[in-house]
């Protein structure tokens, strides 16, 4: 009890260091008006314009495909004024790596979990709390909700504009062969357990007294191929896509966090182009999101098949006693999410 108590007080600490570093950032530098366009500011990008998207996972997951066809939109509604080059498998970095790079300029798109943007913008990690939601129409009804949406101009001091949210689906644990499945909460204590970079999921992990640690996804395959982790926890989309099955033996169907994807484009790039642009951008974008979210959701259910026919043993424990064990992560955030923004989440569960 004593431990749980004492991670509460580092947690909340390092929780509150960083929403007043980020307050402190937010105070000197100017914010872009979402709204503004090159009309408003008289400046235009050069044309034929190249907007790089980088992301973690491969070509195939449902991000890969919905991009692929976000980009043929826009090459052929702006006669190829805009051109979208698309860097897959963390090609332009790791998911951190990448949000850096919004940062810095050397990435111009990219679509990252929320809580991994939670890093600059705490408030975005509130979908990833553990177990809100039960099926995938409550977790879009919450992000599209106003009270959700409007916490994406919260990107913009990071040059960040959100375009859309894309889904990555409901995250669940998979185990090696060396340490079979996660049958009861118990089974979680001390799993040498691979997170994102994403300060919602590692608590979550940590208050089933797993030990989560953060490694960039695309090199996760190999970590788990040689016993760096025995674990990881991914939606089954990703651990199907990017053949996770081939080196995790057990699945157990936790659905711990609901993983939100925001879709942003660099802001600096966004104010710059043509009202017609942006709307081009906007639309294509909007019907990626409708892509995505539908193949999240239909490969959801299809691929549990699929991963018992390429030999992983799937298992759905009792979640009662992991809702009961991570009811605390919500408490950790209440100074960092504010009372409005906590009476919107437990008045919506
Ligand atoms: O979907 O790093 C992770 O586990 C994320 O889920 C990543 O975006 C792959």
């Amino acid at each position: 009890m004593m431990r749980k108590k004492w991670n509460f007080t580092i947690w909340t600490c390092i929780i509150l260091i960083l929403c007043l570093t980020g307050c402190r950032i937010k105070s000197e530098e100017p914010v872009s008006e979402q709204h503004q366009s090159s009309e408003e500011t008289d400046e235009t990008p050069e044309y034929p314009l190249t907007i790089r998207v980088g992301y973690s996972t491969g070509q195939d997951d449902p991000r890969g495909v919905a991009l692929d066809d976000f980009k043929k939109e826009v090459e052929t509604a702006t006669d190829g004024r805009i051109l979208i080059e698309i860097h897959p498998s963390g090609e332009l970095g790791s998911d951190s790596e990448l949000l850096a790079g919004m940062i810095d300029g050397s990435v111009d798109m990219t679509v990252s979990s929320a809580g991994n943007y939670a890093l600059y913008a705490t408030k975005l990690g509130v979908s990833a709390l553990p177990f809100l939601f039960d099926d995938f129409e409550s977790a879009w009804k919450f992000i599209d909700s106003p009270q959700i949406q409007a916490l994406g101009s919260d990107l913009e001091v990071y040059n960040m504009h959100v375009l859309a949210y894309f889904d990555n689906g409901f995250r669940c644990v998979t185990t090696s062969e060396k340490i079979g499945p996660i049958e009861t909460v118990e089974d979680m204590a001390g799993l040498n357990i691979r997170t994102p970079e994403n300060q919602i999921v590692m608590e979550t992990m940590a208050q089933l007294q797993a030990k989560p640690h953060s490694y960039p996804f695309a090199e996760l395959k190999a970590a788990l191929a040689d016993g760096s982790f025995d674990a990881q926890e991914n939606p089954i989309p990703v651990i199907y896509n990017n053949k996770l099955y081939e080196v995790q033996k057990y699945l157990s169907v936790t659905n711990h966090s609901y993983d939100a994807m925001p879709l942003t484009i660099r802001q600096d790039i966004w104010v710059k182009l043509s009202t017609e642009d942006q709307e081009i951008i906007a639309s294509a974008a909007e019907k990626a999101e409708t892509e995505n979210r539908n193949l999240v959701s239909q490969q959801t259910e299809d691929y549990v098949k699929e991963l018992e026919a390429v030999g992983m043993v799937i298992n759905y424990p009792d979640l009662k006693p992991f809702r009961e064990a991570t009811a605390g992560v919500l408490d950790m955030f209440q100074a960092v999410y504010g009372e409005e923004l906590i009476g919107f989440v437990t008045n919506y569960q």
